[in-house]
């Protein structure tokens, strides 16, 4: 049936408690403070910002998922939501280094076993570093029932052979959450399995930083296992059950590149609103022209809908509803929202625009991998057209 929508499903609340509300400031002013005023250096010169990374751990705005009981702040997906959507508009470089420890977490925080969780998640919280999750490879993103890691059996040991492209934070991982092929015939569901491998583990070669597009001070490797050695206390969960495992840490963390979306589209508007309000054409201020009033319009529409699509995904996963197509509804509308406020804010500033002197051509350079990382927005929308059929059927 397509609507569904009954009893706890049905809606949320739009209201944030008080303890949310200072959350999102503390992030809010921490991006004004302390991201806002260094992100064209570290864009310009591609340089890790460990710093940075550094300053928002100790105010607790990295690693939001953990559990107390490891040290965390146990914060809910929506609660990550407000954190992320702020640190983006500072500079969705710097954010995506900050939550793509989130996602190597996510794995763990599903299907780890309280031994792993103190280990690997309880560092997490003692010190600054950051984690890595290593799926993709150089011939296998959207289809990762394509990978071609292997992971084979060897007494109480695995070892991993195989190369991964496009990890994030690589560069300076402590540790990464690796998918391998464990069974050569197996269904996907079943063929795949999750480890949580130290990076200072014998056999492991990072590639060079790669020199991408935007996110530029966000680290981006490729990495090499040979023959890497990984004891089985190190499998998550069981044999065969990682595709499950990688795929439900989506859940978690769509949502919140949808926030990061929603967040640079945001700074997107509001600096293209300031600009409007005061560059002049044709005696008056751009602003006064339609067509460009109604572009700012546009960016208002897109961002309010898509943050409640983000809002709503995050608050299903709090409720252990399932969210998968929800969140790829959240993810897909947002990158497509801050593409085209990012494009249009470029536009509003003419020239300027197409300057690095000005904000706005690095936010147009940052929000296409959006619609690339965490699944494409083809992919997104296979997702999404899939759950159509299922509804249809059921
Ligand atoms: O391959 C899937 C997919 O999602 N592809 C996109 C890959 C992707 O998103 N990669 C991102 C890498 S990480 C990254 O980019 C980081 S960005 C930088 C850091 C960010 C910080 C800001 C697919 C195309 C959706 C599906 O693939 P298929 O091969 O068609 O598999 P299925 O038949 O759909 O599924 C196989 C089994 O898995 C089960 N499944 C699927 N989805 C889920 C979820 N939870 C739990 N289980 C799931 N969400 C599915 O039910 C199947 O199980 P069976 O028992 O076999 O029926
Ligand atoms: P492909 O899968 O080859 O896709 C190419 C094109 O074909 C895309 O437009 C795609 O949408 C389209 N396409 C493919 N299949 C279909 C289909 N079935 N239907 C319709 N269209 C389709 N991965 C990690 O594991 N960890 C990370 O930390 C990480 N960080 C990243 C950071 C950056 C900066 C980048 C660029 C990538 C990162 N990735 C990471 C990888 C990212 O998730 C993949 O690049 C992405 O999933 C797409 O995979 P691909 O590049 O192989 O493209």
């Amino acid at each position: 049936s397509f609507s569904s929508e009954t009893g706890a499903e049905a809606g949320i609340s739009f209201g944030l408690s008080d303890e949310q509300r200072s959350i999102q400031e503390l992030a809010r002013k921490f991006a004004k403070d302390e991201i806002i005023p260094v992100a064209a250096e570290y864009d310009r010169t591609g340089k890790y910002p460990s710093d940075i990374i550094k300053k928002a751990w100790e105010l607790g705005l990295v690693n939001t998922h953990i559990e107390s009981k490891y040290g965390g702040n146990e914060l809910s997906v929506l609660d990550s939501a407000l954190i992320t959507e702020e640190l983006a508009f500072g500079c969705t470089g710097i954010q995506t280094a900050i939550e793509a420890n989130n996602l190597a977490e996510a794995p763990l925080v599903v299907a780890g076993s309280d031994e792993q969780k103190k280990k690997y998640l309880g560092r997490m919280t003692e010190s600054p570093l950051m984690a890595s999750y290593a799926v993709t490879e150089p011939g296998a993103g959207s289809d990762v029932a394509g990978l071609r890691t292997t992971a084979v059996r060897k007494g109480d040991d695995w070892v991993l052979n195989g190369q991964k492209m496009w990890i994030t934070n690589s560069g300076h991982a402590n540790w990464f959450f690796v998918l391998a092929r464990t069974d050569m015939n197996a269904s996907t569901g079943k063929a795949f399995s999750g480890f949580i491998v130290d990076a200072d583990t014998p056999g492991i070669q990072l590639g060079r930083k790669e020199i991408n597009m935007g996110q530029r001070a966000s680290d981006t490797r490729g990495v090499t296992f040979e023959d890497v050695v990984v004891s089985n206390d190190n499998l998550l969960g069981s044999t065969g059950q990682g595709f499950k495992i990688a795929m439900n840490a989506f859940d978690v963390t769509r949502p919140l590149i949808g926030a990061a979306a929603v967040g640079l589209a945001r700074r997107a508007m509001e600096e293209a609103t300031q600009y409007a309000l005061e560059r002049k054409t044709m005696g008056t201020e751009i602003f006064n022209h339609q067509a460009v009033a109604f572009m700012l319009a546009d960016m208002a529409i897109g961002i309010e809908s898509a943050r409640m699509m983000v809002y709503r995904s995050a608050w299903l996963r709090d409720h252990n509803i399932k969210n998968t197509w929800h969140a790829s509804i959240a993810k897909s509308l947002a990158s497509d929202v801050a593409n085209k406020s990012a494009a249009d804010a470029v536009q509003i500033f003419g020239g300027n625009g197409f300057n690095t002197e000005y904000p706005v051509e690095k936010l147009m350079r940052d929000a296409k991998i959006f619609q690339i990382y965490e699944g494409t927005s083809q992919v997104q929308r296979l997702i999404i057209s899939r759950g159509l059929a299922d509804m249809a059927k059921s």
